[in-house]
Formats: structure tokens, C-alpha cells, sequence
């Protein structure tokens, strides 16, 4: 246990890391995955079943509304406590890690920054509790990246916004009772042409497409959104029209905290891993973890880990107190991201070919953390982000 990052308490000085809620969600989801997520990881992720009812499970223990307040039937909590319960679920299995981290930063995270109070009470406290799952739609099929330029649009009609197009990528897609979705209402590629809307399951109109057959994340649902002459109530408009793109951008700001936060889980997932079995492990006569080849990338992985985990602190701090985080949180999203595909391809390689056989976890840490350079923005994207904070001015 002593070479695990598990339960690194602080950081040279750095005691932002700490906190006694922090310790006490960890806690809570550390062995919530151990008990329930755990026996069925590799079942799941075999079927690609998405167990719904896992999710009402963390609901009750407050899970599903980290940061949702508690008068709208969340826990009230910040990011740090955020952050820590996603890796603590990540280290166990990064589907379900990055299925909480969706619900709760982007559908559930929007309708907190921008709904007014009566969208508030009427969404936030069935999504707080898992009563319902909460998906989120920006991609289109057409428009990843270039996320401005998107073609699914929304023209008002009397009381109501008449929706036509469709998104892709979308977690929940089919099991989510609520998707906050960006559509055009006005000129294509105008940043000030995008708005947010409100659309419930059930709403004529609104249907989902095929569920994704995917390398990794695979007990996270992902399906397309199909919307054909969708009625929206005027209502559910979030904020002010025009004001979409930007809302989505901020959204993103701390959605990619949580993508950084499931990378740092699933890395130190296979980190645990690949130290365990280095010592378990005798080839030679002697511990592999003696060859310093090995050790080396021991050293490596942990440095990496814990230089992700530096930078999703210091984003969560900013996001904590409600300082402007673009540029940290791309850094987080964009080190950590690339760290948990390093971290696991070098457990893959420790355990040889036992790793790269289902009978153990790594190779699910391998598959799951490549979906973390792509989602909630590329590496690339972030790239754009950080480079464009480094030299504005
Ligand atoms: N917060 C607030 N506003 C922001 C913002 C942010 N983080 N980032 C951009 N904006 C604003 C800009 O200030 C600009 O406003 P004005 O037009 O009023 O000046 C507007 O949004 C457009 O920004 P920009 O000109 O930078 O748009 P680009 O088309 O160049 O796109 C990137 C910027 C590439 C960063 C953006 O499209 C992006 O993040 N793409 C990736 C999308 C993504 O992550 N998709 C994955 C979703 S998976 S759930």
C-alpha cells in the first residue's frame, strides 16, 4: 500500500488538497465503488450495459449533485469534494466515472449557472437525486471541434422554439429524462447565434438515435439525439437568447475539470495496478520491480499522477472561488488527459502479456482513458485554449 497515490495526503504545502468533506466523500465513493461498481466491471463493460439503477444508488448518497445546493436538493459541496469523488469512482472504473461526471457538470451544471429559479426548482432537485439522468448537446456529426458552426437549429413559433436537427456523442442520450441542448437561433458560425434549451424525454418530437458501439467507456451510454420539429416551450430557454455558446464554454470550463479528474482516477487505477503487480511479479530470480526499467517507469507514473492532480487542484481552487479557469482547466484537462493514456500504456507494458488479456484491469484502464483526450474538447483543443490565454494581451 505504501507506494500508492491513493491516499497521498497533501502536496509540498499545497494544502488546498485537503479538506475534511474531501476526505469524507472519498471515503464514501471509494467504497461505494468497491462494493457496487467493482464485481461488475468487466460484465458491464462486455455487454455495454448501462446499469441505470447503480446511478439512483449514488443519487441517494448525494453523488449525482456534488455541487447543486442544497435548497435545490443537492449536497453543497465544491470542487474539490467534485473532483475526488470522479477519481475516486475512475479508479475503478472510468465508464461510470465519466457517466456521474456528465450528469453532474454538464446538464445539471448548466441548468445550476444559467436557469433562473424557476427552472432551478422544477430540474436541479430530480437531477441532484438521480430521480432523473441529465444529458448535454453540443456535438453534431459535422461539427466536433468547430463546435460554433453547428447546423441543428431552433426558430420560435408563438410559445414555442421549433427544434430540427440532431447531436452526437451523447452520454445519456437515451436513459437521460432532461438534455440541455445548444441550437442555432441565428446566422450560422455567429457566436451570438446559439442558445440553450431545456428539452425533456417525452417532448414530441425529440427521439434518440443508435447507442454507440465503443473501444472504451463502455457501460457509459452514448447515443445521438434526433429532434424533428421538436416543440420546445419558450420557457425552457436558458439565459437570454444569444448567450448559448458562450454558456457552453463556460460549461466546458468545469466539465473538463471533471474529464481531468476521471483521467487522474483511471490513472492512478492502473498506477495501483502496475506497483502491485511490479512486486508480485519475479522474473530473474527477483521482483520485476528490482530492474530498473521498470522502476524507472514507476517513477515516471507517479510523478505524472501527481502533477495531474496539482493542476486539477489548483483549476478546482479557481472554479472554488469563482475566478476565471480557461486556461487551468485546459491545463488540467489536456495533462491529465494525456497522462492516464501514458500511465496505462505503461501498466499494459509491466504486466506483459497478462496485461493485455481481459483477466485483468489494465487493459480496461487502457481503452477507457483514451476517450479522456478526446471528450469535453481534444488535447488539440485544449492546445487552442492554453495558447490563446499565453498570448493574449
Ligand atoms: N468562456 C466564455 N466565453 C467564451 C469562452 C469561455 N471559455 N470561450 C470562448 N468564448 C466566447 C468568446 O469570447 C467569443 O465571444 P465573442 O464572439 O462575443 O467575442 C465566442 O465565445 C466565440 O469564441 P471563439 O472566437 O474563440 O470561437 P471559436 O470558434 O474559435 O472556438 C474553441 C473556440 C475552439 C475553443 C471552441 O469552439 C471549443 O471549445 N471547441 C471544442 C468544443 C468541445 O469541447 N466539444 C466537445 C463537447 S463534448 S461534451
Amino acid at each position: 500500500m505504501d507506494a500508492m497515490l491513493t491516499d497521498t495526503p497533501n502536496y509540498g504545502g499545497y494544502d488546498f488538497a485537503m479538506n475534511e468533506n474531501k476526505q469524507m466523500v472519498g471515503q464514501m465513493a471509494r467504497d461505494f465503488a468497491e462494493r457496487y461498481i467493482k464485481p461488475h466491471v468487466m460484465e458491464w463493460d462486455e455487454a455495454q450495459h448501462f446499469p441505470v439503477d447503480l446511478f439512483k444508488k449514488l443519487g441517494e448518497l448525494g453523488m449525482m449533485g456534488v455541487f447543486v445546493p442544497e435548497q435545490y436538493g443537492g449536497s453543497g459541496f465544491g470542487y474539490y469534494e467534485y473532483v475526488t469523488v470522479i477519481s475516486e469512482i475512475a479508479k475503478v472504473c472510468g465508464a461510470i466515472g465519466l457517466s456521474v461526471a456528465a450528469h453532474n457538470s454538464l446538464c445539471t451544471g448548466h441548468i445550476l449557472a444559467f436557469g433562473n429559479e424557476e427552472q432551478k426548482h422544477k430540474w436541479l432537485p430530480k437531477l441532484a437525486t438521480a430521480e432523473w439522468l441529465g444529458a448535454w448537446g453540443l456535438t453534431e456529426a459535422n461539427t466536433g471541434s468547430d463546435a460554433l458552426h453547428m447546423n441543428t437549429t431552433a426558430v420560435l413559433d408563438g410559445d414555442y422554439y421549433i427544434v430540427n436537427g440532431s447531436k452526437n456523442w451523447i452520454t445519456h442520450g437515451k436513459s437521460g429524462n432532461v438534455a440541455v441542448v445548444m441550437v442555432r437561433t441565428g446566422e450560422k458560425g455567429d457566436s451570438h447565434g446559439i442558445s440553450a434549451l431545456v428539452i425533456e424525454k417525452g417532448t414530441p418530437g425529440f427521439t434518440h438515435g443508435k447507442k454507440e458501439n465503443k473501444l472504451g467507456m463502455r457501460a457509459s451510454e452514448t447515443t445521438e439525439l434526433i429532434f424533428d420539429n421538436c416543440r420546445v416551450p419558450k420557457e425552457n430557454l436558458l439565459g437570454v437568447e444569444g448567450e448559448g455558446f458562450k454558456q457552453a464554454m463556460q460549461v466546458l470550463d468545469g466539465g473538463r475539470i471533471s474529464i481531468a479528474a476521471l483521467s487522474l482516477g483511471i490513472a492512478k487505477g492502473a498506477f495501483d495496478a502496475a506497483v502491485a503487480y511490479a512486486k508480485e511479479r519475479h522474473q530473474f530470480g527477483q521482483p520485476i520491480s528490482n530492474f530498473q526499467g521498470i522502476a524507472f517507469k514507476l517513477a515516471d507514473m507517479a510523478t505524472e499522477i501527481e502533477a495531474s492532480e496539482l493542476l486539477i487542484m489548483q483549476a478546482a481552487d479557481l472554479k472554488n472561488r469563482h475566478l476565471p479557469v480557461s486556461k487551468q482547466s485546459a491545463m488540467a484537462k489536456y495533462y491529465a488527459s494525456e497522462t492516464a493514456v501514458r500511465t496505462a500504456t505503461e501498466a499494459v507494458q509491466i504486466f506483459g502479456g497478462y496485461g493485455y488479456t481481459k483477466d485483468f484491469p489494465v487493459e480496461k484502464f487502457y481503452r477507457d482513458a483514451k476517450l479522456c483526450t478526446i471528450g469535453e474538447g481534444t488535447s488539440e483543443i485544449q492546445k487552442i485554449v492554453i495558447s490563446r490565454e499565453v498570448l493574449k494581451g
